[in-house]
């Protein structure tokens, strides 16, 4: 790693610290490091992968109406189905904040920050390494399927998508809250393409 990155990184950790509560820092860096991981399994750029885990929570602090009015304030589109799935806004705010405070230009992190909470079809193979990494990282400890979903993050990426897309929908219906239609166009994706 080259010494202006891992400074980078350390400014963004900091930065991140101070605005985050401490269980969703611990989160953030346990998805930094495990995107780490798969990046090294599967061949995605270590560097870009630990940025976009450390970075994917980075708008997720304040109520749900502040982030909607934080988005408005800043011109950060947000589409009906952002506004009826209030849990994917921090997505779309965080990739905001990642381009004007943190710097990020690559479009490939950028996305995956945005699409971390829903996926999406065609995701690249940085955004399915963030997204899982969300899911799996070692402070989650919520979802029954844990340990066969880490299996599978590590031996069969994308059965390993529909799994976790699979389950997040089932979960959201029987919440009974709006499935935003980019959850519900990556798993029907991954069902074909897996
Ligand atoms: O930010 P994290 O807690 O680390 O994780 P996340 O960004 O994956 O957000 C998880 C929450 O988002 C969880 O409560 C389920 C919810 N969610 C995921 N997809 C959808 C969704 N909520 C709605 N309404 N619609 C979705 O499609
Ligand atoms: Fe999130
Ligand atoms: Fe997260």
């Amino acid at each position: 790693m080259d010494g202006i990155f891992a400074e980078h990184l350390l400014t963004i950790r900091k930065e991140l610290k101070k605005k985050l509560s401490p269980s969703r820092y611990e989160h953030t860096l346990g998805v930094s490091f495990t995107s780490a991981a798969l990046a090294m399994r599967y061949g995605e750029n270590i560097e870009k992968a630990e940025l976009a885990g450390l970075l994917h929570d980075c708008g997720k602090y304040g109520t749900e109406e502040s982030l909607v009015e934080k988005c408005d304030r800043h011109g950060v589109f947000l589409s009906r189905e952002d506004l009826s799935s209030p849990a994917v806004i921090h997505g779309k705010y965080g990739c905001y904040l990642a381009k004007t405070r943190f710097g990020v230009r690559d479009a490939d992190i950028l996305n995956s920050i945005s699409y971390h909470t829903t996926g999406r079809a065609g995701m690249s193979l940085l955004e399915k390494i963030v997204f899982i990494a969300d899911y799996i990282e070692p402070s989650r400890d919520k979802a029954p399927d844990l340990p066969s979903i880490r299996e599978l993050a590590f031996t069969d990426i994308d059965r390993c998508m529909y799994e976790i897309l699979e389950g997040t929908v089932a979960y959201l219906e029987e919440k009974g809250v709006h499935i935003h239609k980019d959850t519900l166009s990556a798993r029907d994706w991954f069902k074909k393409n897996m």
